[in-house]
């Protein structure tokens, strides 16, 4: 696992963020500070909530496109940006890899795992593929930081989702070689990238951690490359932000790259507010975890029970937004940045926004950048839209 961000970037920034967040009106703390191992796993239990209905749409409509996205990328290089557990991933694997069943993989009694990210380069390094490209011109060596499957035996039973041996001619040869997922939680990626290696043994796989306001960085080979962003992402980034990431992209992006971009749509607001406001309580959870982070990583002695979570629907921007409400007045000691905060009862600190979007106005945003819509795919419900996206 390669991580991208220089030696100390997350105390630092994490000290920027929250100086500058907590000292504004209103209050704020970006998102990003949620995923630490707490706040990664209870995100992947919020993607699992009935109330939830964002993971379980786009997958739907993965399900359904993902053979499509295949044959009109002729995706090589898969990027997945703020990856989290890779798991909606699979389906774009096993397509792009010319599997033909996709949804989850069944359970994979392979050998005891032996691939790691993060193992040291020389056992990354001068592993076989067992199925080296035929009829294409032999891509680059893997860069050094690469780190490939390593597994070797055979899975049992045959019938494994991505691999065996396939006689030539009797299945789509599938054009994936490297999947680089890039995300914020190096323990999220760690697991996923685990786990994909251990499914996916001929799959190259290059974890990096990375976050957005460090810049992007694209896997420097021959394309098509196919960059993911999925889970509604995209929608914690305000209007200037996300301008601003266009502008990027549309720097990096090849003429025959692509992204695949998964959003939330605007609908009726009591089903939007429901999924952030879910029953068992997990979303309260996952929004006060950013203040113990803050408690952690910074001595802070916030206390979680003095802070109530807030979800509301902000009808002007067609944005959900959450927030932490301060019980009553009181005062915070941060004594990492030498710094008190006072909150004022019922004060709010908004600590994400999630936009939704309308197609005129992606579409128009997008092609403002340069940036052309050409797919865009729905669930059966119109909760959620998939767009592929070229320059
Ligand atoms: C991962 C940013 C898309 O905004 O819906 C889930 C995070 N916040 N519940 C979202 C989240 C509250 C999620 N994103």
């Amino acid at each position: 696992m390669e991580n991208l961000l220089p030696a100390g970037h997350r105390a630092t920034s994490l000290a920027e963020d929250v100086r500058n967040g907590l000292s504004g009106t209103p209050k704020t703390l970006p998102p990003k500070w949620f995923y630490d191992e707490r706040g990664s796993k209870l995100f992947d239990r919020i993607t699992r909530l009935p109330e939830y209905y964002l993971t379980r749409a786009e997958r739907q409509i993965l399900r359904v496109r993902a053979p499509e996205i295949a044959a009109l990328t002729g995706a090589r290089v898969l990027v997945e940006l703020g990856s989290g557990s890779s798991r909606k991933t699979r389906m774009l694997v096993d397509a792009l890899s010319g599997v033909a069943t996709t949804g989850p993989a069944g359970p994979q009694p392979g050998p005891a795992m032996d691939v790691a990210l993060g193992l040291p380069r020389a056992l990354g390094k001068g592993r076989k593929r067992k199925k080296p490209p035929a009829e294409e011109s032999p891509g680059p060596e893997p860069d050094a930081a690469t780190v490939t499957g390593t597994m070797t035996a055979e899975p049992p039973g045959g019938s494994g989702t991505a691999t065996g041996e396939v006689p030539p001619g009797a299945a789509p040869a599938g054009t994936l070689e490297l999947y680089a997922p890039i995300d914020v939680s190096e323990s999220a990626l760690q697991e996923a990238g685990d786990a994909l290696c251990r499914d996916y043994p001929e799959l190259r796989v290059h974890a990096t951690v990375a976050d957005f306001d460090t810049g992007l960085v694209l896997p420097d080979l021959p394309g098509p490359r196919l960059i993911a962003f999925l889970g509604s992402t995209l929608g914690n980034f305000d209007p200037a932000r996300r301008a601003a990431f266009y502008a990027e992209l549309r720097g990096l992006l090849r003429p025959d790259d692509a992204l695949l971009l998964g959003v939330d749509l605007v609908k009726d607001p009591a089903t939007m507010r429901r999924a952030y406001n879910d029953e068992q309580g997990v979303t309260p959870e996952f929004n006060k975890n950013v203040l113990r982070v803050l408690n952690r990583e910074l001595g802070a002695d916030f206390d979680l029970n003095d802070f109530d979570h807030r979800a509301v629907w902000n009808e002007e921007e067609e944005r959900m937004e959450m927030r932490l409400w301060s019980r009553f007045s009181q005062t915070v000691r941060i004594p990492a940045l030498g710094m008190t905060v006072d909150f004022g009862r019922g004060e709010e600190t908004r600590t994400e926004i999630s936009t939704k979007f309308r197609r005129a106005g992606l579409t128009e945003e997008l092609l403002a950048a340069g940036l052309a819509v050409d797919h865009w795919w729905t669930d059966p419900q119109d909760r959620f839209a998939l767009l592929l996206v070229t320059s």
